[in-house]
């Protein structure tokens, strides 16, 4: 056996060649669950796990996996992942390098003639961005046994799409039911997503925790009427009670230092023409916090804003549950062991918290989970300006494949 290495070239093409599927006359990328985009970006990433020597293997939720039995079929395989689906206009490395930096590391020890004592399985979860069908994180939830398949393969998408025809549509609605593969442990390396490691000039992130989630969308009745003729006094106005919920939420957020956050990515109007008072509003509400009790709290603190709000302007308000996460806390065993890695690359590692979600939360419920993450330049996600230096991309996948032959090592 060789000393397994790292190639950048094909980890960093394989990035770039993956963010090119899914783009848009004006060049933005997207690649929404179950999408023609999407099923273009799995067959991608299917054709290099075979390229890599794998089995190809899909679920019924439509996860995606490349194995490797590594003639240690009796042993619990150890999970690597992300997710390749993408948010609206994304950036190219958003989960696509969790999958492709995992597949990398068992491509290498592949050719190093690496004998792991257990298998290793690299993952491309189905619709963890939940944008086109809520929750996020819904492939793992499922194969975590958190929601049922065939609920979730009923979800109604934003676009009025069902996920299961879509996922049958593109030609990725599998044989196996989601958990076939009872995994050992599981790794994720993500970007971080957010400015902490880049402004403390760290080059890895230990993850030890990751945050609460609670999604919901709010629908306001009241009542269409003219923009000109209508005493304010006499309005029923949803526009303008969506309106103070966006600030409520920023107020409530903003005050002291809690480390809560809240934000209102969508919302329409009907019928939404100039000089007509809205009737309806429907917003989305995205609150999270790694303090359990406070992001209850904090439910709680909005249903009472909406209820007075009702109230007073005299509008309906109704609200419907889209996503809710606890807290997780990853193994610390296997965060000791990313530290460890870290440190003998000479990779300055700082222990944190996940602000975003991600598909380890839900393997967690399965088996001990961590996640490794490397420098967000800006801070920036979820936005075409997403970037990280390719020597960190390198650096991350080099701590992972450190980690993996830790946890693959055999008795001797
Ligand atoms: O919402 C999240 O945190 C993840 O990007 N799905
Ligand atoms: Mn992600
Ligand atoms: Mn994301």
């Amino acid at each position: 056996m060789t000393d397994p290495r790292i190639d950048a070239g094909r980890l960093l093409g394989r990035l770039k060649a993956l963010g090119d599927i899914g783009r848009d006359g004006d060049g933005r990328l997207t690649r929404l669950a179950a999408s023609d985009a999407d099923g273009a970006g799995r067959d991608a990433v299917a054709g290099w796990m075979r390229e890599a020597g794998l089995e190809v293997l899909v679920d019924r939720i439509g996860n995606l996996f490349g194995l490797w039995q590594a003639g240690a079929e009796d042993a619990a395989p150890l999970m690597l992942g992300s997710h390749i689906d993408t948010v609206i206009d994304a950036g190219i490395h958003d989960g696509c390098y969790g999958v492709l930096g995992g597949l990398e590391v068992v491509q290498a020890l592949r050719e190093a003639g690496a004998r792991p004592a257990r298998p290793i399985a690299v993952a491309a979860f189905t619709n963890e961005e939940g944008v086109r069908y809520a929750p996020d994180m819904m492939g793992s939830l499922v194969y975590a046994g958190g929601l049922g398949v065939e609920e979730a393969l009923a979800t109604r998408g934003t676009d009025g799409t069902v996920l299961g025809e879509e996922l049958a549509r593109i030609g990725h609605a599998g044989p196996h039911e989601p958990g076939f593969l009872r995994p050992h442990a599981y790794l994720e390396l993500h970007i971080e997503q957010g400015p902490v490691l880049e402004r403390e000039g760290a080059r890895i992130g230990a993850v030890e925790n990751l945050q609460g989630i609670s999604w919901q969308r709010v629908t306001i009745g009241g009542e269409a009427n003219h923009a000109g003729t209508t005493p304010m006094s006499m309005r029923r106005d949803a526009g303008h009670a969506a309106a103070r919920v966006v600030t409520f939420l920023r107020d409530r957020v903003s005050r002291g230092n809690s480390p809560t956050v809240a934000t209102v990515g969508c919302m329409s109007f009907e019928p939404n023409a100039i000089n007509v008072i809205p009737s309806r509003a429907v917003f989305t509400v995205d609150l999270r916090d790694p303090d359990e009790v406070r992001l209850r709290a904090e439910e709680v603190a909005l249903v009472r804003h909406l209820d007075e709000l009702a109230e007073m302007e005299g509008v309906t308000i109704s609200v419907e549950r889209l996503a809710r996460f606890e807290p997780v806390t990853f193994d610390a065993g296997i965060v000791r062991l990313i530290e460890d890695a870290a440190r003998r690359r000479g990779l300055r590692c700082r222990r944190m918290t996940s602000g975003a979600g991600h598909d380890a939360q839900m393997m967690a419920r399965l088996c001990p989970a961590a996640m490794i993450f490397v420098p967000s330049a800006g801070g920036i996600s979820h936005n075409p300006r997403e970037h990280t230096e390719p020597a960190d991309l390198v650096a991350g996948a080099e701590v992972l494949l450190e980690v993996v032959r830790t946890l693959t090592q055999g008795p001797g």
